[in-house]
């Protein structure tokens, strides 16, 4: 599905055409990138100022909690930030949703889940990693309460 070719939405092009150039890379709709936009603004403007997610408003969204190192929140953070610059920007977001949309290959969510796991990024998951991956899981596991 192409590659990552805007850093915002902004620059030389419309937002429209930014939009539209999204849904072309992607097996979103305009709509559907329409919509990830406002997410992705309501997201940034809880953890920023300038319309991208470091890795510690990533940790903060999906944690609400900015001190807790999570593996797992960490690495999910690496497959986001493509260009690896440290931060999420709107083009990036799209793309990884991406991964998870209904029509995204089978192959293309293993290679991501995989990636995630194989954290040394040595083309082999192991052991090690496995076992770092679980305790991570167990420890930000939280219990759920029982409702009455
Ligand atoms: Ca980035």
């Amino acid at each position: 599905m192409g590659c990552v070719c805007s850093k915002h939405l902004g620059g030389t092009r419309t937002r429209h055409e930014n939009i539209s150039l999204l849904a072309s890379q992607t097996f979103f709709s305009d709509a559907e990138v329409e919509v990830l936009h406002e997410l992705f603004t309501k997201l940034t403007s809880c953890v920023s100022s300038d319309n991208l997610i470091t890795k510690e408003g990533f940790q903060f969204i999906l944690t609400k909690d900015t001190k807790r190192r999570s593996l797992s929140t960490e690495r999910m953070f690496g497959l986001f930030d493509m260009r690896n610059d440290e931060a999420i920007d709107f083009g990036e977001f799209v793309h990884s949703l991406n991964i998870f949309h209904p029509n995204s290959t089978q192959r293309d969510k293993a290679l991501f889940a995989f990636r995630l796991y194989d954290t040394r990024q040595t083309g082999f998951i192991e052991p090690e990693e496995v076992r770092r991956s679980s305790l991570s899981h167990k420890i930000t596991r939280t219990p759920k309460v029982k409702e009455n």
